[in-house]
């Protein structure tokens, strides 16, 4: 009998609600959920082939030692207690030996464990709880504080009568959304979307504003310089909230149109249309994303120079504008609740100190190849991992290398990887479809999602393990203490729950999702009734955070634009195209979805995307294998014609172990600010394959 499960996907990030079909205790088929705010019974590609995730070969089924030399990949199967009392041995003695920061805890994309893991570090007496988000959304989180003070506020898509769409791709990145711009197309709001390529978002778009990568600092200084001009700026906002104004003022004159044009590749005209659309058009909003802009050398302060523009037009937390709480919230437990130990200096927290000024709760492990093999700045013996995927990092070969050299290294997966070869022990983690979990939505709804099938082999989910490792560790030194991860899993569910009024009994009884029975009302103008958490109290156009660093770092307190294309290092007529990696495209999820055939046939190799004129430029055509090569490295793939973008740009995703783009990306090639790696903006070539690079 085929039965249908309530359960999530997470197969990437949204934690899509589906219908899992189980028969005789296998996944056989996922549909999306219906009638819920959500999905309406919709799939992305990657969530169709669900059963290719479960069952894939690669899954690890046991607890598994390692028996060959580091990096080899021969493991033999052992039990649970082995391994837990491998880790609790290995990590205390580490930690006798070398102090609670020679230990590093690390989280890979898969949000949904991190609190706990959090937790175990923090019990550790270690400062080095660190994520993916060394690379992800927390250099955006950082420009964003840095201006405003606060967490990022999102776009009131509710009320937005424009809506300015700052690189994000949500058809591509995250489908259960991008239902909504539909919906504003529908309503008439005007679109502008900044993308150097002409996705589907920007084929939708009003305005679409054509960039060359990395240059969305000098755009958004001319698209101020054109509201200042033009006096459509919100003059009483800025006299009373705004830190630095006359400053800014200043500096962004230079930036007329007709630079920013040579500059940006955008029409004058059109920067000043978008200008007009934006400051004029109002309510307006400005949709971000997680990555493009950060992952430039001059990312947060490109950003800052974005961002800026909201407090600028008086579209800070206002109705239709970004606003602190734009909707009804519920609170909850974990998640941003808990805080980092910081008793000992972090890894980054010299090189990337605002990083941690601002009290991000984790330390920013960038550079964590160079703290194994160069012991900065202290030995780091012991690697405590879930989820690391080593192709994250910008020269991934180097980091593969220097992981050998632990003392005692586990890495908790859901597959076995490369990343995996030089662990000691390697834990089997289990799906979504595998456990169970309470899920926080939006708008202060919650949702149960149901274990739908058995654990495959002896997998287990990962807060589970983190408790256990926690319990064998308390075993032999009682001075460990978390009260949470004590509890059970049980227990640590109903803890999430707990501020938001709901039991566990009562949120699994409504399998449809419920809302909190403690809500935090969607507010605006918060700023009338507190100052912004800032240096000065208000909305810095200037940094006093940054000012603080200007000897020491370099940093400059204004939003500065710099080109990456300046760069006195590298020499472009060896390297003439800009390289532009990890645009996300539908079928691919970073270095996890290789190996599920319906998904990786349409790019088994890298395609190494050009336009057809830097095609005869080059003396290649769609279909060639060719080497590319930057001042890094260099990797062979396959040419694909890219028309949606611009000449002079090459398009390369990243994570295939055919070819890793992130072998082309310079582990030095860094933001100053947050350490966040040039993905988006290094140089390159490209030569048919066989001619000596
Ligand atoms: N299918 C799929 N979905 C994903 C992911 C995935 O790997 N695959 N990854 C998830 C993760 S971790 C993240 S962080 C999000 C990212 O989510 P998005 O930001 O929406 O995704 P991207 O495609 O990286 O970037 C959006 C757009 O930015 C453009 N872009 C590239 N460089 C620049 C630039 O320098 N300036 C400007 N203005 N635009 C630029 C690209 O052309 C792209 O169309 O996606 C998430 N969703
Ligand atoms: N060149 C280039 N590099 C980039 C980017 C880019 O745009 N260009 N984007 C950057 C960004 S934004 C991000 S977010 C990172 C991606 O961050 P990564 O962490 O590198 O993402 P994945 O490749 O998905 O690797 C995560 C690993 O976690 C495992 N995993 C998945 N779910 C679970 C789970 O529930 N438990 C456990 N224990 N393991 C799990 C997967 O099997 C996978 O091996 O890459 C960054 N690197
Ligand atoms: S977007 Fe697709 S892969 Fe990601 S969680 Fe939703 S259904 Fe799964
Ligand atoms: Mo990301």
């Amino acid at each position: 009998m085929t039965k249908i499960i309530k359960t999530t996907c997470s197969t990437c990030g949204p934690c899509c609600e589906v219908d899992a079909y189980v028969k005789d205790g296998k996944l056989i088929g996922v549909e999306g959920a219906r009638n819920t705010p959500m999905q309406t019974g919709g799939l992305c590609a990657k969530g169709v082939a669900a059963a290719q995730y479960v069952y894939n070969k690669d899954r690890i089924l046991y607890p598994m030692k390692r028996i060959g030399e580091k990096g080899e990949g021969r493991f033999e199967r052992i039990s649970w207690d082995e391994a837990y009392d491998m880790i609790a041995d290995n990590l205390l003695r580490i930690r006798r030996e070398y102090g609670g920061r020679s230990a590093v805890f690390y989280a890979g994309y898969s949000k949904w464990y991190r609190p706990a893991l959090l937790r175990l570090s923090n019990a550790f007496g270690s400062p080095n709880f660190c994520t993916e988000s060394s690379t992800c959304f927390q250099a955006a989180a950082l420009a964003w504080r840095l201006v405003y003070g606060n967490m990022i506020c999102r776009p009131d898509l509710k009320n937005v009568k424009t809506l300015l769409i700052w690189s994000s791709n949500l058809y591509h990145t995250n489908t259960p959304m991008s239902k909504m711009y539909q919906g504003l197309k529908e309503r008439g709001v005007k679109v502008i979307d900044v993308d150097p390529r002409h996705t589907v978002t920007a084929h939708d778009a009003d305005i679409h504003l054509q960039l060359i990568p990395g240059t969305d600092g000098a755009l958004a200084l001319s698209m101020a310089q054109v509201i200042i001009e033009e006096e459509l700026y919100d003059r009483d906002f800025v006299d009373k909230y705004v830190y630095g104004f006359e400053e800014y003022r200043e500096y962004v004159q230079e930036f007329v149109p007709e630079k920013a044009e040579k500059i940006t590749g955008v029409l004058a005209d059109k920067i000043r249309l978008a200008a007009r659309t934006y400051a004029g058009g109002g309510p307006a909003g400005l949709m971000f994303s997680a990555s493009p802009i950060v992952h430039h050398i001059n990312g947060v302060q490109n950003y800052r120079a974005v961002f800026s523009l909201i407090a600028l037009t008086g579209n800070y937390d206002i109705e239709g504008g970004n606003r602190t709480q734009p909707g009804p919230a519920s609170p909850v437990n974990e998640f941003g609740k808990i805080r980092r130990f910081d008793g000992e200096e972090a890894l980054g927290q010299k090189e990337f100190p605002v990083w941690f000024d601002l009290s991000c709760d984790e330390a920013q492990c960038i550079n964590l190849a160079d703290s194994i093999l160069e012991e900065k700045p202290y030995p780091v013996k012991a690697l405590f991992a879930m989820g690391l995927n080593h192709r994250m990092w910008p020269q991934p070969e180097y980091l593969k290398e220097a992981l050998k050299k632990l003392d005692f290294y586990v890495n908790t997966e859901i597959f076995m990887s490369e990343s995996s070869y030089a662990a000691d022990l390697v834990l089997p983690a289990c799906t979504s479809y595998e456990r169970e979990q309470v899920h926080v939505g939006g708008g202060g709804r919650f949702f149960f999602s149901n274990q739908a099938i058995q654990p495959v082999g002896e997998g287990k989910n990962d807060i589970e393990i983190i408790m256990d490792v926690f319990k064998r560790m308390k075993l032999q030194d009682h001075t460990l203490e978390d009260e949470i991860l004590e509890g059970g899993y049980e227990a640590y569910m109903e803890h999430i729950l707990e501020p938001s009024g709901l039991t566990l009994e009562e949120l699994k009884s409504h399998p449809e999702g419920t809302s909190g029975k403690n809500l935090i009302l969607p507010q605006v103008r918060t700023y009338e009734k507190e100052p912004f958490h800032t240096p000065s109290g208000k909305v810095e156009f200037k940094s006093l955070v940054l000012e603080r660093y200007r000897d020491s770092h370099g940093y400059d307190g204004l939003p500065v634009y710099r080109d990456f294309r300046e760069d006195p290092a590298v020499d472009r007529k060896e390297y003439p195209l800009i390289l532009n990696t990890g645009s996300r495209k539908p079928q691919l999820f970073h270095s996890r979805l290789y190996r599920m055939s319906w998904l990786k046939n349409i790019e088994a190799v890298p395609l190494v995307e050009i336009h057809p004129e830097d095609a005869e430029r080059y003396g290649v055509k769609e279909g060639d294998t060719v080497k590319v090569a930057s001042p890094a490295g260099e990797i062979q793939g396959t040419i694909a014609y890219n028309i949606q973008g611009q000449p002079g740009i090459v398009y390369i995703y990243h994570g295939n172990a055919q070819g890793d783009a992130n072998e082309l990306i310079g582990r030095d090639y860094l933001d100053p600010i947050s350490g966040f790696p040039g993905f988006k903006g290094y140089f390159c070539r490209i030569e048919k394959a066989g001619k000596d690079v």
